[in-house]
């Protein structure tokens, strides 16, 4: 009997100091399990004399239900507790503001270009992308740039090797398709360039694109009617055109082509130096012995051809005055154009 009261005061006082329901599982195992002090309690049963063993098989009975409410009821509040802890480590605070995502968007020269795409797409030009790394031939000499023109310097083109270089100018991809293809032809170049220039309003490398119309009967009017156009729809419904006579090797007549001051309505005001009109591209008719080399009949087809600065026409429109802001992508310059 005392060694009964005795197991049942230590059980009791060991469950109280377990912390969690594992420890709580490890003492109840040292008492009621298959090797526990109380299942040795009733081995010893075989021991006793036959008229003693239902009394103490009586006590042993009581003291192993004693210790199993004991068990059970301590099990219950190490159970409520740990719920309780769970609970309080899972809560999720439903009136936290939520974290902002951080939203990217396109850079304002490829949405310039995709725009510029969009309006001569619309005027039936297809898009041909020629290689960055081109040889002398294309870029220089079936552009009818003679040996010793300026623009071959070796100040002006990046060259890779002899004879290789970075395309200056995206017409040299032009060449290899009016090579493989009969007129009529009605081609947009759009691609990055490469030239030694390094300013304000130049960059090593800058995108451009260049337009190819060539047919029977084509005309500089023809030439100045899809650029009305491409200015009333790329500045404003109201932008007219003008041209300038101007120099290429690879047109003739070769023009500069300026469009109205959106600014201003052509009327003079800073940003066109009080002239009304802004240059925004340059243009021609297709230079005859640049046909004739790609092997395109001159006296049957005439064509006129146009290059721009997509970075020019990018700045022009959202009034950037640097063309490095456009390639040091600092995201507080960015975040203007979403
Ligand atoms: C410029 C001005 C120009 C052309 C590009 C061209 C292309 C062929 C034949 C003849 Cl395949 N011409 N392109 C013509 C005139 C001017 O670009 O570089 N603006 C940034």
């Amino acid at each position: 009997m005392e060694e009964d009261l005795r197991l049942a005061e230590e059980a009791e006082a060991l469950a109280e100091q377990a912390e969690d329901s594992r420890a709580l599982y490890e003492v109840k195992m040292q008492y009621l399990g298959r090797t526990g002090k109380v299942t040795a309690l009733m081995k010893r049963m075989k021991d006793l004399a036959q008229e003693l063993r239902p009394a103490f098989g009586k006590k042993v009975n009581a003291l192993r239900e004693k210790l199993e409410s004991l068990f059970a009821a301590r099990e219950e509040k190490l159970k409520e507790k740990e719920l309780a802890a769970r609970l309080a480590g899972e809560r999720i605070d439903v009136t936290e503001p939520g974290r902002k995502l951080q939203k990217g968007a396109l850079h304002p020269v490829t949405r310039v270009k995709n725009e510029l795409i969009d309006v001569f797409a619309g005027m039936g030009f297809e898009v041909f992308e020629g290689p960055e790394i081109e040889t002398d031939y294309y870029n220089f000499t079936a552009l009818n740039t003679p040996a010793d023109h300026p623009a071959r310097d070796m100040q002006d083109t990046f060259y890779v090797a002899d004879g290789i270089l970075l395309r200056t100018q995206t017409s040299a991809g032009q060449i290899r398709l009016m090579e493989k293809k009969k007129p009529p032809i009605k081609m947009l170049s759009p691609g990055r360039v490469f030239r030694s220039d390094d300013d304000a309003t130049h960059s090593p490398m800058f995108h451009q694109m260049e337009g190819l119309v060539v047919d029977k009967g084509i005309t500089l009017c023809d030439l100045q009617g899809m650029l009305d156009e491409f200015a009333r729809k790329v500045f404003a419904e109201t932008s007219k055109t003008r041209l300038r006579p101007s120099y290429f090797p690879f047109t003739e007549p070769s023009v500069e082509v300026d469009v109205s001051c959106a600014a201003c309505g052509g009327k003079g005001c800073s940003l066109c130096k009080g002239t009304g009109w802004i240059e925004v591209l340059g243009a021609g008719m297709v230079n005859r012995r640049v046909l004739e080399n790609c092997g395109v009949d001159p006296d049957v087809y005439t064509g006129f051809a146009f290059g721009m600065g997509i970075e020019r026409i990018a700045m022009l429109k959202y009034g950037i005055n640097n063309i490095k802001l456009l390639t040091e992508n600092d995201t507080r310059f960015l975040e203007q154009f979403k």
